[in-house]
C-alpha cells in the first residue's frame, strides 16, 4: 500500500494573512509531500507496507532501527492533523462542549491558551505543541521533531507546528507572534 498526500481542507491562500500562500506552497507542497514520498520509499518491501499510518507509527515508535520510517510516518500524520487544526476565519470562542472541558481542566479558556502558547514557544528547536486527551483529561504537551502523542497513548485534539518552516517566511524568528496569530485567527475549535 502506498500513502497519498491528503488534500488540504482549504485553498492554499485561505489562511492569509496569518499564513501566506507561499508558506503553504512550501509547507504542504514540499515538506509534507516529502514526508509522504519518503515514507512510501522506505516501507517498500518491508512488513510496514501492509499497515495503516497509525499502525506504522505505533509499531516503529522507540525503535532506533526504524527511526527513518517513524519520523516520516509521524510527520505525515502530524501535518495532516495540523491542517485540520486550522480554518479560514478560525479563532474566537471554542464550541460549547470543548469550552466546558477546557474550563474544567485548565480553569479557563485563557489559561488553556496561555499554557498552549508557553508549550509552543518553549519547545526548543523543532517540534509541536498539542492539546490532547489523556484518560479523559485534557492536557497540553509538546513533542520534539517528529514525535507525536499517538506514540504515547494520548489522543490528539489540536496541534500547532513550531518547526521554523511553519512560520519563518511570514514571521522570521518571531515564533511567539505566529502562535498568537494562530490562537487568535486560525485555530479550528
Ligand atoms: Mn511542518
Amino acid at each position: 500500500m502506498s500513502f497519498e498526500l491528503s488534500p488540504l481542507p482549504y485553498d492554499n491562500n485561505a489562511l492569509e494573512p496569518y499564513i501566506s500562500q507561499r508558506t503553504m506552497e512550501f509547507h504542504y507542497g514540499k515538506h509534507h509531500k516529502a514526508y509522504v514520498d519518503n515514507l512510501n520509499n522506505l516501507i517498500k518491501g518491508t512488513p510496514y507496507e501492509t499497515m495503516g499510518l497509525e499502525e506504522i507509527i505505533r509499531s516503529t515508535a522507540g525503535k532506533p532501527e526504524a527511526a527513518g520510517i517513524f519520523n516520516n510516518a509521524a510527520q505525515a500524520w502530524n501535518h495532516a492533523f495540523f491542517w485540520q487544526s486550522m480554518r479560514k476565519n478560525g479563532g474566537g470562542e471554542p464550541k460549547e462542549e470543548l469550552k466546558a472541558r477546557l474550563i474544567r481542566d485548565f480553569g479557563s479558556v485563557e489559561k488553556f491558551k496561555a499554557e498552549f502558547k508557553a508549550a509552543a514557544v518553549s519547545q526548543f528547536g523543532s517540534g509541536w505543541a498539542w492539546l490532547v486527551e489523556d484518560n479523559g483529561i485534557l492536557r497540553v504537551v509538546k513533542t520534539l521533531n517528529a514525535d507525536t502523542p499517538l506514540a504515547h497513548g494520548l489522543k490528539p485534539l489540536l496541534t500547532i507546528d513550531v518547526w521554523e518552516h511553519a512560520y519563518y517566511l511570514d514571521y522570521q524568528n518571531l515564533r511567539a507572534a505566529f502562535v498568537d496569530a494562530w490562537l487568535e485567527h486560525l485555530v479550528n475549535w
